[in-house]
């Protein structure tokens, strides 16, 4: 788990029991029944919450100084015009294989580069290497996103081309990566069809933050329960100027709407 966003940390976690009876908090039953509510209530004491202030203000801290090394970030990628796209998305979504059928689609016109994020192994970027395109592996280990001083590393490592494409595929995990500002352009969320029309509204930071969500995996739509009109309602909702493309990386399926739509960035 990591220790600067918060994760595993449990001071934030909420536990609520759905039930039936919608009341205004008179609660004028007379049986003992501890619960949580999703809305805010009243709960005056005098106890102090030292330890939630102290993780607040860490946090606060290690965000405040990822956004500026973001804005260096961003500033380097601009001196060389160099075009930076985040990749998030949960484990499996298509990623990688996007990336892959990318490079060999497009590769031929535009110098393209790759920063690989996983929590271990070369796996990512030893198949990025076989499309022939430069890359860095970053490993977190215990770390479930990419930072900004990993990008800046990692560029240092990398040193793209002048106006060259570069993608950024972060670790995948639908929650954490949405919080660090990278210095990337635009932010991309591959979600997948066998993951469940309902990711936008469960993880809604993660669309709140995008420019684009890229619904993967068209090729499958005969086979799952999954519904692109709802699911595009449902990230809309949280993000009213989202962009959506439906599209498989395997079969090639919608995906010159991809390629449009980085041309235009
Ligand atoms: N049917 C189908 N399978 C796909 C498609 N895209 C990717 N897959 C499969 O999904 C699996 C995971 O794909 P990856 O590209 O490794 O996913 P990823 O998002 O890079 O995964 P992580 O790096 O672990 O987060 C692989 O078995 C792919 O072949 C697609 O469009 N259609
Ligand atoms: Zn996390
Ligand atoms: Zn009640
Ligand atoms: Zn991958
Ligand atoms: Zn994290």
């Amino acid at each position: 788990m990591c220790a600067t966003c918060g994760c595993g940390d449990e001071t934030g976690t909420r536990i609520t029991v759905p039930h039936e009876h919608p009341h205004d908090h008179e609660h004028p039953h007379d049986h003992e029944h501890p619960h949580d509510h999703e809305h805010p209530h009243e709960h005056p004491h005098t106890h102090e919450h030292a330890t939630e202030t102290e993780t607040v203000t860490l946090e606060q801290k290690v965000l405040a100084k990822n956004d500026l090394t973001a804005e260096r970030n961003r500033g380097w990628l601009a001196g060389r015009g160099v075009l930076a796209l985040n990749v998030m998305s949960s484990p499996g979504s298509g990623k990688t294989t996007l990336l892959e059928r990318t490079i060999a689609d497009i590769g031929g016109q535009r110098r393209v580069s790759v920063v690989e994020g996983d929590q271990e192994t070369m796996l990512d970027a030893n198949r990025i290497k076989a499309t022939g395109c430069a890359v860095v592996q970053v490993n977190t280990g215990a770390g479930c996103h990419l930072d900004a001083e990993m990008m800046r590393d990692a560029l240092t490592a990398l040193d793209p081309e002048p106006n060259s494409l570069l993608f950024i595929e972060n670790v995948g995990n639908l929650v954490c990566p949405a919080l660090f500002d990278l210095g990337e352009k635009s932010r991309v969320v591959v979600i997948s069809v066998t993951e469940g029309t309902d990711k936008p509204l469960k993880y809604p930071h993660m669309f709140a933050a995008a420019n684009l969500v890229i619904v993967n995996k068209a090729d499958l739509l005969p086979y799952v329960d999954f519904d692109v009109d709802l699911c595009t309602k449902y990230a809309r909702s949280v993000n009213p100027d989202l962009q959506m493309i439906t599209l498989s990386a395997t079969t090639g399926q919608g995906i010159q709407q991809w390629y449009d739509w980085i041309a235009k960035q």
